[in-house]
């Protein structure tokens, strides 16, 4: 997979080199480019950024160098063929999931536009859409300063998904949110620590038992958590919910 990254900030963007995803970009996994939005200035400030039409707070991002900077990634010679996804990271976006980090993770290649103030001129996504296939993209509903730790959030999330990237592929299904449930409890030695034991069936080398009873904490942990998660099961399966204390 191929992910370039036009930002203000391109040392934001540093963890990308570190652990799972600084390994599979060494591996040749994933090829991550970040492009620096002031290279694609022309005036002698590097301006990136003026003053809303119509008034109002804060600084928009001036289209000419975003024109710019996609252009230049969307015709680098070393560039993958095809329509790239554009994601631009954005509170007013469609919320980020685990069903949309699979979607994701099935793409050839990703490019993000990560705005800071208070956006991007409209025309820049208007434009882009001739290009590429263009999608707005939240991580909650909270309001953050730019769409960098976006970046590396989704980037995380999708990287994860792709074959090799994490060793035990078995570690990827068993997740939260994989399946619509939390996960179960996980402990390890010692089997007690400061009074407090380990849940004896983990001892018993019962493994259907074992399997019992994780499938039922995990129903448990996900009424009690996160019943959002259940509720389109819920009707369903009435039977399962009833146990929930
Ligand atoms: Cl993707 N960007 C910004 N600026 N704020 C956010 C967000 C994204 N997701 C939640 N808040």
């Amino acid at each position: 997979m191929r992910i370039d990254v036009v930002t203000i900030f391109p040392d934001y963007l540093a963890p990308l080199e570190l652990s799972l995803i600084g390994r599979a970009r060494r591996a040749g996994l994933v090829d991550v480019v970040v492009h620096d939005l002031r290279d694609f200035t022309t005036d002698r400030h590097r301006t990136v950024d003026d003053t809303p039409y119509g008034g109002g707070a804060g600084m928009v991002m001036k289209p000419e160098p975003w024109g710019r900077a996609l252009e230049h990634v969307r015709t680098r010679p070393e560039a993958p063929g095809g329509r790239p996804r554009l994601l631009l990271p954005s509170p007013g976006g469609r919320r980020f999931d685990q069903a949309m980090a699979r979607e994701l993770a099935a793409e050839p290649w990703l490019v993000f536009g990560c705005g800071r103030y208070e956006g991007i001129d409209e025309r820049v996504a208007e434009a882009a859409a001739e290009h590429f296939d263009v999608t707005l993209v939240s991580l909650g509903d909270y309001v953050l300063n730019g769409g960098e730790v976006a970046v590396l959030a989704i980037t995380e999330a999708v990287a994860r998904l792709l074959p090799g990237v994490v060793g035990n592929a078995e570690s990827l299904v068993e997740e939260s949110h994989e399946d619509g449930l939390l996960e179960y409890p996980v402990y390890t030695k010692p089997a007690v620590w400061q009074g407090r034991e380990v849940p004896a069936v983990l001892l018993s080398g019962d493994h259907a038992a074992i399997a019992a009873w994780r499938h039922q904490q995990r129903l448990e942990r996900t009424a009690a958590r996160r019943p959002d998660l259940l509720s389109p099961a819920s009707a369903a399966r009435p039977d399962e919910l009833a146990v929930v204390p």
